[in-house]
Formats: structure tokens, sequence, C-alpha cells
């Protein structure tokens, strides 16, 4: 436990009905109630004033709880303090709390003390920001859903297995003269490895539902790449108008497509330029290609491709690719089978097309897999890398128990798949990492 108590304001910094000031820690309720005015009992909501003890200066009317540990969001005393939402009384509560002893918390140290508490492992609390952060509905249900500690469940299962084959190969190393009583080791290894792919097998799409996809609209000037933007976005973002060059910059939005967070990019249309502020805009349509998860390549379907299509195709590269065949309105004239990609046909004044070409975008996202929630335990990056790290391990142990190395070399790898495990959950974590994880956090959380 900790010595020292923190405090912060733990809501948006702005005018609203209310905002909180919160503290965590030894000295919490003695603190607040050096400055409230009202009598603080466990989980009872008090009515009282912040007031200034030295100068007797009302600061302002609030609502005060105190909440004893071991049952609190940190596992220690916590007081909450519910002002008026103005950054004038929060400031100054916060500022009255600190004076008398409370230290201003950095960002995410609520949750790192509730970590080290131990009321929280790692990959919970990493969800905590997760559920701050969610774009989208599902994106909320994965997060809320590692709050609940599935990821972390499945991964001590796995632990346990390899942590008794090692405990047996250790024991058999040290005592090899005794009677080690023989057991199946390999099974064990194949099922972790099998529990580990099917995690890592997850990610990806646990990642985009977490952290979205992004799509790059491109293609040659005056084909209706802004407008099929607007479409997207189902609202006249972008400027739209029949002269070519209309749009010189990237423009970037964020829409939600089933459930999935799609950042889209608009780009300039490219073209070989000798106008400055143009061939800069179609710099940035090239990166926008390169940072692309998905590129949606728009064409004009009532015009033959022109060497311009053919030249902006040329530089998709590997990327997954979609064309959309705009303009379905006007007579057809575009010979599409030339592209190597799925086409889509579509009218984006109408919007005539578009919802086909929606239900490709996330379906070529997945790759055609559907994966209910519930099996999306991973979307966290952190976790895939350390995942695949163990999974890496215990396949080496398993091809060198196949081969008949000795047991040390088995035992190594085993050591460092468990230590890859303790990483996800913070078993076996090290403080520069935690450091990282809680700094994303917001102060106050
Ligand atoms: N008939 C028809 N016209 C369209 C369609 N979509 C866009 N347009 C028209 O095509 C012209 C160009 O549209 P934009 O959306 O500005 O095209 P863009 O690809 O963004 O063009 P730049 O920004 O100049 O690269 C405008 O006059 C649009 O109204 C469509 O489906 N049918
Ligand atoms: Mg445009």
């Amino acid at each position: 436990m900790y010595q020292d108590t923190i405090a912060a304001i733990s809501t948006p910094i702005g005018q609203a009905g209310i905002g909180i000031v919160r503290l965590s820690g030894r000295d919490a309720r003695a603190i607040a109630q050096k400055v409230f005015t009202g009598q603080l009992a466990n989980r009872r909501l008090a009515l009282g004033h912040i007031t200034d003890p030295d100068s007797g200066e009302m600061v302002d009317e609030v609502l005060a709880t105190y909440m004893a540990a071991p049952h609190t969001y940190t596992r220690e005393d916590v007081v909450e303090i519910n002002c008026h939402s103005g950054p004038v009384p929060l400031q100054r509560a916060l500022e009255l709390v600190l004076r008398y002893g409370a230290r201003m918390a950095n960002p995410g140290e609520f949750t790192l003390r509730a970590f080290l508490n131990g009321r929280l492992d790692l990959a919970q609390a990493e969800s905590v920001l997760d559920i701050v952060r969610s774009r989208t509905a599902a994106g909320l249900r994965l997060a809320v859903q590692g709050l609940g500690g599935g990821l972390s469940q499945r991964i001590k299962a796995v632990r346990a297995e390899l942590m008794s084959v090692l405990a047996y190969l250790t024991a058999r190393i040290d005592f090899p003269e005794d009677e080690v009583e023989e057991r199946d080791v390999l099974q064990p290894l194949i099922e972790a490895r099998r529990d580990l792919a099917e995690l890592i097998d997850s990610a990806y799409a646990g990642i985009i539902y977490r952290q979205g996809v992004r799509i790059a609209i491109v293609g040659r000037p005056n084909v209706g790449k802004s407008s099929l933007l607007n479409c997207l976005l189902r609202q006249s973002r972008a400027i739209v108008t029949p002269i070519p060059g209309t749009t010189r910059d990237t423009l970037e939005e964020v829409v939600n497509l089933k459930g999935v967070p799609f950042v889209l990019v608009d780009t300039a249309g490219i073209i070989k330029s000798h106008d400055l502020v143009e061939s800069l805009g179609v710099e940035r349509s090239r990166q926008a290609i390169e940072q692309a998860d998905l590129v949606l390549l728009v064409v004009d379907g009532s015009q033959r491709l022109t060497a311009a299509d053919r030249e902006i195709a040329g530089l998709l590269g590997e990327k997954p690719v979609l064309v959309a065949a705009n303009k379905s309105d006007l007579p057809q004239k575009a010979a599409l089978d030339e592209l190597p990609w799925p086409v889509v046909s579509i009218c984006a004044l109408t919007g005539d097309g578009v919802a086909e070409l929606e239900e490709r975008m996330v379906s070529t996202v997945f790759g055609g897999k559907v994966f209910t929630s519930d099996a999306l335990l991973v979307s966290n990056p952190r976790h895939k890398e350390a995942l695949e790290r163990a999974e890496r391990h215990v396949a080496q142990a398993q091809t060198s128990l196949e081969a008949h190395m000795p047991d040390d070399f088995i035992t190594i790898d085993l050591t460092a798949a468990l230590s890859a495990l303790g990483e996800v959950t913070g078993e076996t974590v090290q403080d520069e990492l935690l450091e990282t994880i809680f700094s994303q956090f917001c102060i106050g959380k």
C-alpha cells in the first residue's frame, strides 16, 4: 500500500452539471474532512460546503462520498467530491485538498493503484483505457468484456498447464537418479499452442474493432471521390464541383460501418502536375495509399479507363483494393475486367450501390471471416505481440522435445513462454512498460 494520498479532477474541464474531485489513499477521508463541512461516513452521500479553512471562504456547495478500503476502485480509501462543474470551483476544491496533504495524481494513477493493489490485472486495466477510447458500440462491448477478465482467465489456464510441465521437467533435471513419475509432456504443449493460436487468430479482428481501419479513397480527378466520401458519411463534408482538381489536400473522417470504425481519407485526384499546391496534394495522396489498410479505387464508369487510371492502379502494389465504378446513372463505357480487383458499381449522387460497397468493405477487411464478439478476446497489439512470442517459444519447446534434446533446452523455452504470457496479465512486467501504458490515460482516471 502507498503512503501518499493522490487527488485529481476526474471529469472533463468545462461547464457542466457536475464535476468530480477524487482522492485515493490512506488519508483521503481526513484530508477531505478538513475542507468539507458535512460529515463523511462510509458509503453515505453527504451534503455540505467546501470551505477554505484558513480564510473561511466558501468555495462551493457539494455532495461528497467516502468509500472505505478495500471495496473501492483503487482498493484504497476513496473520497469523491461532486462539485458544480466549472473550471474555477473544481480547481479551487483541488487546490484545497492538495494544500491539506494530497498529491496531484499522475495520468492513470488511480487505475495503476487498482492494478498494483491487485484489484485488476494489467489486461483489465488496459481495458479501462479502451472503454474510454472506444469508437463504436462493438468496440465498447469488447473493452467491457476485457474488463471482466476473459482474456486473463484463458491465459491463466495456459500458464498453469505450462507451469506444471516446467515443474515436472525441472524435477527430472534436478533429481535424475530419483524416480520422478513419468508423464506425458507433448500433449500439454500441443494444447497450449492451439489455445494461443486461437487467441492470436482472433486478434486481427479484435484490433480492427478497437483501432478502426484506414481507407484511402483514390482515383484521378473528377471521378467522384469526394462525392463518395460524402455519401458514406451521409453528410456533405467535402467540397464537390465539376472542376477537376477540387480536392487539393487529404481530408479524414470517421464513420461507423457495422460496428467497425472506418477512417475514410479523401484524397486529391492523382495527376502529373506542375502546380506546386496540386503536386503537394498528390504527394499526400500517395502517402494515404501507403498508410491505408484498404484502398477504394474510384473510377468513372461512364468513361473508358484512361492512362491516369492505369497509372494509379499501378501505385497500389499489394494493398487490398476495392474498385468503385462510379456514375452508374450514366451509360457505362469502362472495361473494368482489366482491373485485377473486385468491382462494385455505384452512383455517389443517389447512393445507389453504396450499401453493397459498404458490405464489401467490411467483409474485405475481415477477410471473409466472421467472429462473434465473445470470441474476440485480444484487441490490443501489445497483447498480440506477447502471445505470438509465447507461441513461438512453445513451438520451439515442442520441436526440442520431439528431437529428444536435453530437458534444459525445453525448460528455457517454457520459461520464456511463461514470462511472455505474464506480460499480458502483468505478473512479469517491467516498470518502464507500466509507465508507458498508464501514461496514456488521462489525469483523474
Ligand atoms: N452523373 C454523376 N455525376 C457524379 C457522380 N458522382 C459525382 N459526380 C459529379 O462528378 C463531379 C466531380 O465530383 P467530385 O466528387 O468532386 O470528384 P473528385 O473525384 O473528388 O474530384 P477531385 O477532387 O477534383 O479529384 C461533380 O460534378 C459531381 O457532381 C455520379 O454518381 N453520377
Ligand atoms: Mg475531390
